[in-house]
């Protein structure tokens, strides 16, 4: 088949050298003229592990180009980012502006895809009035689907073969002509349904884990104020069968989680109250976690301090620091006037204040480090190391990254997010 995939980030780029691999005359489209040079070129502007290469095998074999305008295809796929604007609802701009860029390019017979996700209804209510506009008849001589991205960072490959999928088309025709696209490299179950009720599976998967994770932070407050150690009792809690409690941390980053809630509390606001008050609970952790910082230092009568910041990225192992709980933590310090340095092992590029590439650099002088991310460069740190050029020897460990004991015995005084028992 030929297909045109529009927008090349983080999914569209993937699944397209994914279809093209799998035998599929791919069209790659972006707005961003810079990115479709760089990615004619074989060169990526975004990390994803096994990208490379797999770039590198479509293009040579000649089933994958990049350019900026669509162009007529049997299939298009697309896949452009629907992030939340000031006022927590949806930006729909991209959905709308990539529907309208495919129009001039339909004829009969042709399938169209909706990988973004979108608040439910999304498809029926913007794009279908769009695709009208090309005068064919849906349901009968164009196909329209919604089939939700749902792979992690980091693991796209994998996941994007392994993982279930959801079709939800706008009739039985579009779910089979979709479903029998992605069973192309498509490993795992695929689950048809309407494309209303795929949108909002969609947006229930990153809602489910943002209310799991608030829970999980409510419980490390509760935790901090009697003598518990929440990651332990979590765990515990953890052992019965029936029961799956995330884990605590400085808040709730990415461009998935912590946006799409919003797409449910935006179409009902007075149904949504836990999902909002989750949002709430998640985005008040980095302003705790300040708190906690300046309490740490106070307590230990620590003047002028320097906090060294460890963990820029918004989780573990990876470079993007889109949304990232730290970013709000680096806020709250420079509005206090708290003197900070930021390091993070995995963001090769100076992007955020008082970063630097060098660890020693970070701590030396600094008074207490703050780990804000679970990478595993921080797991295998010697505290040896870190306390030689370091101040005063205070650790605090918002992601129980460490084996605190063994810092406690190297002579840190330590505090562990969720945890008074340490
Ligand atoms: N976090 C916690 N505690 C936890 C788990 C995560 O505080 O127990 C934090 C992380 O530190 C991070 C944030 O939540 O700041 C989000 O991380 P994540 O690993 O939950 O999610 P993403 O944004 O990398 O990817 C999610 C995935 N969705 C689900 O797991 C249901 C992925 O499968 C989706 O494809 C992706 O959203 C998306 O694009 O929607």
């Amino acid at each position: 088949k030929s297909l045109c995939v529009v927008g090349l980030g983080y999914i569209g780029l993937p699944t397209s050298v994914m279809f093209a691999i799998n035998g599929h005359q791919v069209h790659g489209v972006d707005v961003n003229r810079q990115v479709v040079e760089m990615i004619s070129r074989k060169q990526l502007h975004i990390e994803e592990s096994g990208l490379s290469e797999r770039l590198k095998d479509a293009i040579d074999t000649g089933l994958f180009k990049a350019s900026i305008e669509p162009t007529e295809a049997d299939v298009f796929i697309i896949a452009v980012p629907s992030p939340i604007k000031a006022d927590k609802t949806a930006n729909l701009e991209y959905v709308r502006s990539a529907t309208e860029s495919i129009v001039p390019f339909l004829k009969p017979g042709n399938l169209v895809i909706l990988e973004s996700t979108v608040p439910p209804r999304t498809v029926e209510d913007v794009m279908i009035p769009v695709l009208s506009e090309s005068g064919l008849e849906l349901g009968e001589e164009l196909f329209v689907s919604h089939s939700p991205e749902r792979v992690i960072p980091g693991r796209v490959f994998q996941e994007l073969v392994d993982n279930d999928r959801i079709v939800g088309g706008i009739d039985e025709q579009s779910s089979q002509m979709t479903m029998e696209l992605y069973q192309s490299f498509v490993r795992g179950n695929i689950h048809l349904t309407d494309a209303t009720t795929a949108e909002m599976a969609k947006v229930i998967e990153n809602t489910y884990r943002d209310v799991n994770i608030a829970f999980a932070n409510e419980l490390a407050l509760i935790s901090e104020k009697i003598g518990v150690n929440s990651w332990e009792a979590i765990k515990l809690a953890n052992y019965h069968p029936r029961v799956n409690i995330h884990t605590p941390g400085p808040g709730v980053g990415g461009h998935c989680i912590a946006v799409d809630p919003w797409f449910l509390a935006e179409i009902e606001p007075d149904l949504s109250n836990i999902i909002q008050l989750c949002r709430h609970t998640n985005d008040q952790m980095p302003v705790f976690t300040a708190d906690k910082i300046e309490e740490l230092l106070k307590d230990n009568f620590i003047r002028d301090p320097k906090v060294a910041l460890f963990g820029i990225s918004f989780k573990a192992n990876i470079d993007d620091q889109r949304e990232s709980p730290s970013l709000k933590v680096i806020e709250k310090m420079v509005e206090r006037g708290i003197d900070f340095t930021t390091f993070d092992p995995h963001i090769k590029e100076n992007v955020v204040l008082n970063q630097t590439q060098h660890m020693e650099t970070a701590l030396s002088e600094a008074d207490i480090v703050v780990f804000l991310t679970d990478h595993d460069e921080f797991k295998t740190l010697d505290p040896e190391v870190v306390k030689s050029t370091m101040n005063n020897k205070l650790i605090f460990d918002t992601k129980n990254v460490l084996n605190l004991d063994e810092w406690k015995n190297a002579g840190f005084i330590v505090k562990r997010l969720g945890d008074s028992k340490i």
